[in-house]
């Protein structure tokens, strides 16, 4: 893909068929964050336990056709809420424009998610470093949507051992991770508290995938 704006962050390319899109849901983060609200009053946030006993230090719901659940049998796409018994909230409109917009500005056209996951990561809640490859179809990118309190993103190869770069996630950042960067190991190192001039005290991350 061409890299048209190498140097600033509006559009930067972190590796291959992956693109920072610096700002780019900014002005509409109210917005967003509004939604992630209505959504949480039919589904909660829970934390999800792992394999092993432990529960995931980011709280977790989901909207569209598919949420993203574990139970310490493993971890699936599901079509209800296992917390409710009932489907999904829908994935609202703006969600579904963004990612689409979002998508096409990274070079992928025709992007249409059926899941929005929702992360909420308090101080020091991080996610360790995996790959995602739960979604049986792997040629759609994810968009990934950052608000609240800043993070650094760290980002491997397609090996753990691979060498991390860390990335400062902002409130408003979008990331496309299309390509070979689809299946590359990422994670989020543990978020520190800070006065944003956003005034939340968390950080949230939406991200939309092509489930099936
Ligand atoms: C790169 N979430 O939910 S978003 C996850 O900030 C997850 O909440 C992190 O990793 C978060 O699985 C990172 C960025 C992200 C999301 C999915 C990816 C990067 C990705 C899938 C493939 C490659
Ligand atoms: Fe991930």
């Amino acid at each position: 893909m061409d890299d048209l704006f190498p140097e600033t962050r509006e559009r930067l390319s972190l590796s291959s068929g992956a693109v920072l899109l610096g700002g780019f849901a900014r002005a509409e983060a109210q917005a967003l964050l509004h939604a992630v609200e209505i959504i949480t009053q039919q589904a909660p946030f829970r934390h999800y336990r792992v394999a092993g006993g432990g529960r995931m230090a980011a709280a977790m719901t989901a909207c569209g056709d598919y949420g993203w659940v574990s139970d310490g049998q493993g971890y699936r796409y599901v079509r209800t809420d296992p917390l409710t018994g009932r489907p999904w909230p829908a994935l609202p409109s703006l969600f579904l424009a963004l990612a689409g917009r979002a998508a096409r500005a990274a070079g992928y056209e025709g992007f249409v998610p059926q899941c929005g996951l929702i992360n909420r990561y308090a101080p020091g809640a991080g996610m360790g470093l995996h790959q995602d490859r739960d979604e049986r179809i792997m040629e759609a990118p994810v968009v990934s949507v950052s608000l609240g309190l800043s993070a650094f993103f760290q980002w491997g190869g397609a090996q753990r051992q691979d060498t991390c770069r860390k990335v400062l996630l902002h409130h408003g950042d979008v990331v496309v991770w299309g390509g070979p960067s689809r299946s590359h190991f990422h994670g989020v190192l543990p978020v520190r508290s800070a006065q944003t001039g956003t005034g939340l005290e968390c950080r949230y991350n939406l991200t939309f995938r092509v489930v099936d």
